[in-house]
């Protein structure tokens, strides 16, 4: 073995590095996007037993799943979008498995997004927060701390009258991850990676439309930001091998000094 991987196999077993769960329970009570209804909703999850040590099956237990590609904490692969449909290696049977590793970046914002929960991260203050914790390096996953994940019920979706109200990125904030920098994609605390009001921007969804426009992913309902330092963390976010797949539920792992 080289000497990295010894050190690396040694740190996690004296607990040097530690590694932190991003990802949410995925069961039948997992909170799914809600789209305007004159788009075809996302099922939500169901679990059927097919047999639990019974005369369906005496020493095993197993269930079948049904639920949507984009459904808990997930994944969003480029061909997700209309503007990544004709990307190479845009699906997840067919991203080289190197990309869906990565350093992390965590960007703060959950105090801006307590008191307005529309709120909408610019690149002002992407350069900000690169002033005190360096550029953001390439293949990083560029992570969106808000505090969303701590929210439950209602308060996730947070929608009203007029739609969900959850924090995001402006469209300029994504157009200058996508040229001005070389990440392998965002990840998010909220339900997508869209802010909830982003299907009446200018641009509808522009998150998603410059992301993967760009051969960039996503990562939507992830939890334990707060349990990474802005920079260092090692992200480790493989889907589901999907044929054809547009993304997929996964478990998102953090790799942190400690
Ligand atoms: C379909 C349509 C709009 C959106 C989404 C899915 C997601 O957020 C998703 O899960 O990728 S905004
Ligand atoms: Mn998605």
């Amino acid at each position: 073995m080289t000497p990295t991987l010894s050190h690396l196999i040694a740190d996690l077993a004296d607990g040097r590095i530690e590694v932190v769960d991003l990802t949410i329970p995925l069961g039948i009570e997992t909170q799914v996007i809600a789209l305007p209804p004159i788009f075809a909703p996302s099922p939500g999850v169901s679990m059927q037993v097919i047999s639990q040590y019974d005369e369906m099956g005496p020493g095993w237990y197993w269930n079948t799943i049904t639920m949507g590609e984009h459904t808990g904490t997930h994944f969003d692969a480029p061909v997700h979008w209309v503007t990544g449909k004709d990307l190479p290696h845009n699906a997840t049977d067919t991203i080289p498995p190197g990309r869906f590793v990565g350093p992390g970046c965590v960007i703060d914002v959950a105090r801006e997004s307590a008191t307005d929960p529309d709120f909408l991260l610019t690149p002002e203050h992407i350069q900000a927060w690169e002033g005190v914790n360096g550029l953001i390096p390439r293949g990083a996953w560029v992570l969106l701390r808000t505090d969303w994940s701590t929210r439950s019920g209602a308060d996730f979706l947070n929608a009203d009258a007029t739609g969900p109200h959850t924090p995001g990125f402006h469209q300029r904030a994504s157009e200058f991850l996508v040229r001005e920098r070389d990440i392998l994609g965002v990840g998010v605390e909220t339900i997508g990676t869209d802010a909830g009001q982003a299907g009446g921007f200018p641009v509808p969804f522009p998150n998603h439309t410059i992301m993967h426009g760009a051969g960039k992913f996503g990562l939507a309902s992830l939890c334990n930001l707060d349990r990474l330092p802005a920079t260092g963390s090692v992200i480790i976010a493989a889907p589901l091998k999907l044929v054809r797949g547009s993304g997929s539920p996964l478990r998102v792992l953090a790799l942190v000094a400690r």
